[in-house]
């Protein structure tokens, strides 16, 4: 059996994030770190000796400190093993969404040079064109590599600007983009987290999010490690098995959309959350009638915070202090934000602008992109979101709108260039503009108004049929209209916020 060897005797590896969880680890290493379907399946010693191996398994595979492992995995307590065992070794997770297809892996693969590639058995990552180190891991923890390892890895020293993780985001242009987040960039978001929202340590976090992007991975599943705390861990989100663990968490994370479908839920009421003490909100905007609603059923002001990918978490609504509905509150301490408006100057109290950003949570920049990241910046050294925003005289700032052609669905982004390339390449087809709009699951669903090719007889099931084959099913159009042409203003540019404003209830009037 394996043994597990202590960072003390292996000298400080302070800048490595994991010396945070391992310390809470060892000083709490009897508790159960996950519990699945209500049984404890490990505990935070077991945590330790598991991510050590499987960090050991990694060097054993050839992957370095500083080398890329791309993981297109199922959520499950291996794949989080995995996750925690790239930070020990050093080397950068990149974690990519299940739903992508093959065709969008090529660009991940290449783009991100991995020394190894892992995935579940059956996601396109297993058989996507790649000549290196490749591994399989099921869901199955027992089965996992790593397990047959006599050797613990023991954490690896690194500085706080070391990177930690690669998380690739799309953009306007509809080429993704990595943007490399440190090992100081997690460090110091988790500790204010930590603190803002008063983690205690008797807290149980209830998991449901997926652990591919940074609310899963860097907000819900650090503020746990960080207190070695339990975590309630759930592969996906489903509303039933969370009425049947809420009553056995204190925390719990989520999108919008989960808010809305638990509402849906009759038996989620002021009973079944009495030992809940937060419920945080992120990723896209929570409505206010959500809010409304969810104070009135459950006795629960939400607690709604805003981040981004680049920037891990931002701003958030006060622990103690007003929650307000549609704020996303003021920035967290040691993170400064400002709203710049259209000339260039600070705006006034309540004038929208884009919101720009600075601090220790800031990304070190896109990876192979210093154009890109040059572009995102400004000469002082501020992050540029591309949303738009409102500070009131509290600081409380408010996301009024994107000055950024995103939408975002379930929480997810879709950005819309990028799916309408794929449309634009069908034969038949003369240009297409993909939209969002009101949507009453995923807050906003996608659509694409497909202008035709004149004497063409394309139609929806045709553009469909494509588009199944080349995207992630959360980026495909639910609904394409088949027009003869699209709306232009005077300068040739497509009116979308005429066709936003001209189908905002289709998803009302079809649902309803
Ligand atoms: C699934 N589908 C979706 C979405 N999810 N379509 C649009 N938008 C989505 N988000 C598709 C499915 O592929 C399926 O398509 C159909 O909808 C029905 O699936 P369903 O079973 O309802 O979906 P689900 O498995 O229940 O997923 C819904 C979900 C999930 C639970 C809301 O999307 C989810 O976990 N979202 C969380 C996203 C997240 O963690 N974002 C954080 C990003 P078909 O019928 O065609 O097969 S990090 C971030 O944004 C920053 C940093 C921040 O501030 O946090
Ligand atoms: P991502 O690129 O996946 O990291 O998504 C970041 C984007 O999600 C931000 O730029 C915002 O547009 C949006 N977002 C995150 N949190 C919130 C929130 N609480 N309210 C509104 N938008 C949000």
């Amino acid at each position: 059996m394996a043994q597990y060897t202590p960072i003390s005797e292996n000298g400080p590896s302070a800048g490595n994030v994991f010396a945070l969880f391992e310390s809470a680890a060892i000083a709490h290493s009897e508790r159960s770190f996950l519990v699945v379907d209500t049984k404890p399946l490990m505990s935070y010693s077991d945590m330790l000796t598991q991510t050590g191996q499987a960090a050991a398994w990694l060097r054993s595979v050839g992957v370095d400190v500083g080398d890329r492992v791309v993981v297109q995995a199922h959520k499950s307590p291996a794949s989080v093993v995995l996750y925690l065992a790239c930070l020990r070794a050093g080397a950068v997770f990149i974690p990519l969404n299940t739903a992508y297809q093959e065709s969008e892996l090529a660009y991940f693969l290449s783009d991100a040079e991995p020394s190894l590639v892992v995935a579940s058995p059956s996601l396109p990552a297993e058989t996507a064109p790649f000549a290196g180190a490749r591994a399989i891991i099921s869901g199955d923890l027992k089965a996992a590599p790593w397990l047959h390892f006599e050797d613990i890895l023991p954490t690896v020293p690194l500085q706080p600007s070391d990177p930690a993780a690669i998380l690739y985001t799309s953009g306007t242009t509809g080429r993704s983009k990595g943007a490399v987040l440190t090992h100081g960039n997690l460090s110091s978001n988790v500790m204010v987290l930590g603190k803002a929202w008063h983690w205690q340590d008797n807290d149980v976090l209830l998991h449901a999010l997926p652990i591919f992007h940074a609310h899963g991975l860097f907000v819900a599943l650090h503020c746990a490690l960080l207190h070695a705390s339990p975590i309630l861990f759930h592969e996906r989100f489903d509303a039933d098995a969370v009425l049947r663990d809420i009553p056995s968490a204190t925390v719990f994370m989520g999108v919008p959309t989960f808010y809305t479908r638990l509402l849906a839920e009759a038996a989620f009421d002021k009973s079944l959350c009495a030992g809940i003490r937060l419920f945080v909100s992120g990723s896209a905007p929570l409505l206010d009638t959500t809010f409304e609603e969810f104070e009135q059923r459950t006795g629960h002001f939400i607690l709604e915070r805003y981040g981004m990918t680049e920037a891990l978490m931002v701003t958030s609504n006060p622990y103690d202090g007003p929650r307000i509905a549609g704020s996303v509150g003021p920035a967290l301490p040691g993170i400064s934000v400002r709203v710049v408006a259209e000339n260039g100057a600070l705006a006034k109290t309540g004038e929208p602008g884009v919101l720009e950003m600075k601090g220790p949570n800031m990304f070190s920049g896109y990876w192979h992109n210093p154009e890109k990241t040059a572009e995102d910046h400004t000469a002082d050294g501020y992050f540029i979101s591309g949303d738009i925003a409102t500070e009131d005289e509290a600081g409380y700032i408010r996301i009024v709108g994107r000055a950024k052609d995103l939408i975002i669905s379930g929480g997810y982004n879709v950005y819309p260039k990028e799916v309408e390339m794929v449309i634009d390449a069908i034969e038949g087809v003369l240009e297409s503009a993909v939209i969002g709009v009101p949507h009453p699951d995923f807050g906003e669903g996608v659509i694409a108004i497909v202008a035709r090719e004149h004497g063409s007889s394309i139609t929806a099931d045709d553009v469909a049929m494509v588009v199944k084959g080349e995207l992630a099913a959360f980026k495909r159009p639910k609904t394409a209209i088949i027009v003869d042409e699209l709306p232009r203003n005077t300068m040739g540019k497509v009116q979308k916020a005429e066709l936003r404003k001209l189908h905002q209830d289709l998803f009302a009037r079809a649902l309803a």
